[in-house]
């Protein structure tokens, strides 16, 4: 892994055995309330001026889709939890992976679960941060009570960009005259986190500017799981419309970066950073956001179809 989830946090998380989401209830909205709609077009996704698996910048059409406004947030998760009963992969497993920012490596944390990202003698997480320690099994359950799916890559990519061709959810300048546009590591990565942004670790969904979609957080603060699978030449095959990545893999996909990203590392708060982890692994800086689509217009990606 070329990114900040480390060869260590691969190493230690991926023997895991993945399982299926539990049997939950019925979906309980059907309007996608807290979500924007991104009209559908074309738009170049990808990089050539990046790693080697961000190439080639490659046209793309999207079609019309709502994403979440802000990622999911640890109250949101609660509510899903409280009704369903639902358990984490890493609550059934009995530990997960946490980034301890003093040892400045990933570890094994027995008891880190999302009601404890950073483990269980930590404090717990405020209710408006993005929901974090959820595997992609379990954000597909989450998804899938809500009426909503997963993102593709493609439309991530789509909505993150804001409609225009830009670097970084918010421009091209990283910080532009001074002002911090995302929660990530300034400072250099692992050693020191200045806390620039105001915030080391975590910051609540929305606390920053939204970009040009009106879309919070799409650069940094917890990294996102994708609905497609993961590979390096992904891009290189490319069906050009609406893309849904490998029709099988290993790993998903995840997107936007997180608050370890830093400019001398990762810089996965750029529109165009890809990485990707195990199905069912869990840590204390990956989340995720929903997607949905109007009848008819869901296609595979689909969780369940919304009916009015
Ligand atoms: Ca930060």
């Amino acid at each position: 892994m070329t990114s900040c989830l480390t060869a260590v946090a691969a190493a230690v998380i991926s023997f895991l055995v993945s399982n299926s989401a539990s049997a939950l209830g019925e979906p309980t909205k059907q309007h996608p309330r807290g979500m924007v709609r991104i009209p559908g077009g074309s738009f170049t996704m990808g990089t050539d001026d990046g790693y080697p698996y961000e190439a080639p910048a490659h046209r793309v059409k999207v079609r019309t889709f709502y994403v979440d406004r802000h990622e999911v947030t640890v109250a949101e998760f609660a509510r899903f939890v409280k009704v369903t009963k639902y358990k984490t992969e890493a609550e059934r497993f009995g530990w997960s992976g946490v980034f301890d920012t003093r040892q400045q490596i990933w570890t094994k944390c027995d008891g880190a679960t999302w009601r404890r990202p950073d483990g269980p003698r930590k404090p717990a997480p405020k209710q408006d941060e993005p929901v974090t320690q959820v595997s992609w099994n379990d954000a597909q359950a989450f998804a899938k009570w809500a009426g909503k799916r997963l993102p593709t890559e493609a439309e991530w990519e789509y909505a993150a960009r804001g409609g225009k061709d830009v670097l970084y959810p918010w421009g091209n300048e990283v910080s532009p005259g001074g002002r911090m546009m995302g929660n990530w590591w300034q400072g250099s990565f692992p050693e020191d986190d200045t806390g620039k942004d105001r915030y080391k670790g975590r910051a609540p969904v929305g606390k920053f500017k939204p970009n040009g979609y009106g879309l919070f957080d799409m650069g940094g603060n917890a990294w996102e799981w994708c609905q497609d699978w993961f590979a390096e030449d992904t891009y290189a095959k490319s069906p050009g419309i609406d893309p849904r990545g490998p029709k099988t893999g290993e790993e998903r996909v995840i997107r936007g970066g997180s608050w370890m990203c830093s400019l001398n590392y990762c810089r996965g708060f750029r529109v165009s950073a890809r990485s990707h982890s195990s199905p069912d692994t869990g840590l204390n800086n990956m989340g995720f956001r929903c997607a949905w689509s109007a009848p008819g217009r869901t296609a595979r990606t689909s969780g369940t179809p919304v009916k009015r």
